[in-house]
């Protein structure tokens, strides 16, 4: 029986590129409207689509728009999902939610995987992805998007998760559901606004060729699901590890304090830290998104190239 078809449309950047089997990365926008404020999120956005494009390689941010999925958002669409925080935050529980009523809704790491998958896009890039919370031993928040990792292939970019997280807890959370998680160019995990972790990597690749390889060889194999890359940011954008960690301990306090809960955790303790940083916790996530697309655009050149 054929699938009923739902609402799904593509920017034409994204329609003529996937045509021309031009190499595409997928974008994420929950961190657009949930995880940075009105303006700098639409200068973060618009600034992320064009590191892609200075590659050679097509931007796809995606997001549900009155109940369509779109794969690639035209600018005034962009501009206005920007605009609007207070749309849904839909992962894979409720993407088909917000697409059946005709609702507005920025979508997770693991909704974006879905859409990607659904476009034929392979490679996608974001800041940082949900993981294991701390205390989730008692509280159960561990995020969708480790499953999405087991089960939809698509490598995502990122710059390793943040210390609001359980960093050792999500590391083997994805270690026993089979994701790969390789850091670029170091032995550390990186831990979003600061290069080190104090984790070794699982694995270590330095050649985004040799990413594209890997993740090909596990598609001949047989081997289903996603690819965690773990990109370190830019040491001149860098926020250092200990003096993160006192903010992050004190927005985790507040939130425990606040009785934040559910799928407010997150955003919450992103606002939380923006605040005490003054804005610049800010500048190193736009700066550390950028340079993720910036492998992520390299990653998806390779892919593409045959042989690979
Ligand atoms: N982590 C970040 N920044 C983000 C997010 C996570 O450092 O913006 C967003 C991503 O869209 C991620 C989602 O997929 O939050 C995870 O939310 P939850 O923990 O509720 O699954
Ligand atoms: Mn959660």
């Amino acid at each position: 029986m054929n699938k009923p078809p739902f609402p799904l449309s593509y920017s034409d950047e994204v329609r003529a590129a996937l045509d021309a089997g031009k190499p595409v990365v997928a974008l994420e926008s929950t961190i657009i409207t949930h995880g940075m404020p009105w303006p700098g999120n639409l200068e973060m956005a618009r600034g992320v689509e064009d590191v892609v494009r200075s590659q050679g390689t097509v931007p796809a941010t995606i997001a549900v728009i009155d109940g369509t999925l779109n794969i690639g958002l035209e600018d005034a669409a962009l501009e206005a999902l920007a605009r609007t925080p207070d749309a849904l935050k839909v992962s894979r529980a409720d993407l088909a939610f917000a697409v059946a009523m005709g609702r507005t809704g920025a979508t997770t790491v693991a909704a974006t995987m879905i859409a990607a998958q659904i476009a034929g896009i392979r490679v996608f890039a974001t800041g940082g992805i949900g993981g294991v919370h701390h205390g989730a031993e008692t509280d159960f928040d561990i995020s969708a998007d480790l499953d999405e990792l087991a089960r939809t292939s698509v490598i995502v970019v990122c710059a390793g998760a943040k210390a609001i997280l359980d960093i050792p807890k999500t590391l083997e959370v994805l270690e026993t559901k089979g994701v790969p998680v390789v850091t670029f160019g170091a032995d550390e995990l990186p831990a979003f606004w600061s290069r080190r972790s104090g984790l070794e990597s699982p694995l270590r690749l330095d050649d985004p060729a040799d990413i594209a390889r890997f993740q090909n060889t596990r598609a001949a194999m047989d081997i289903s699901g996603g690819m965690l890359v773990a990109n370190p940011v830019p040491q001149e954008d860098e926020i250092p590890r200990e003096e993160m960690d006192i903010y992050i301990r004190r927005a985790l306090d507040k939130a425990a304090d606040d009785g934040i809960s559910g799928k407010s955790v997150t955003p919450f303790l992103l606002a939380e830290i923006l605040a005490m940083t003054d804005g610049r916790s800010l500048e190193t996530n736009i700066a550390l998104v950028r340079n993720n697309a910036l492998m992520a655009a390299r990653i998806a050149a390779a892919l593409n190239e045959k042989g690979a």
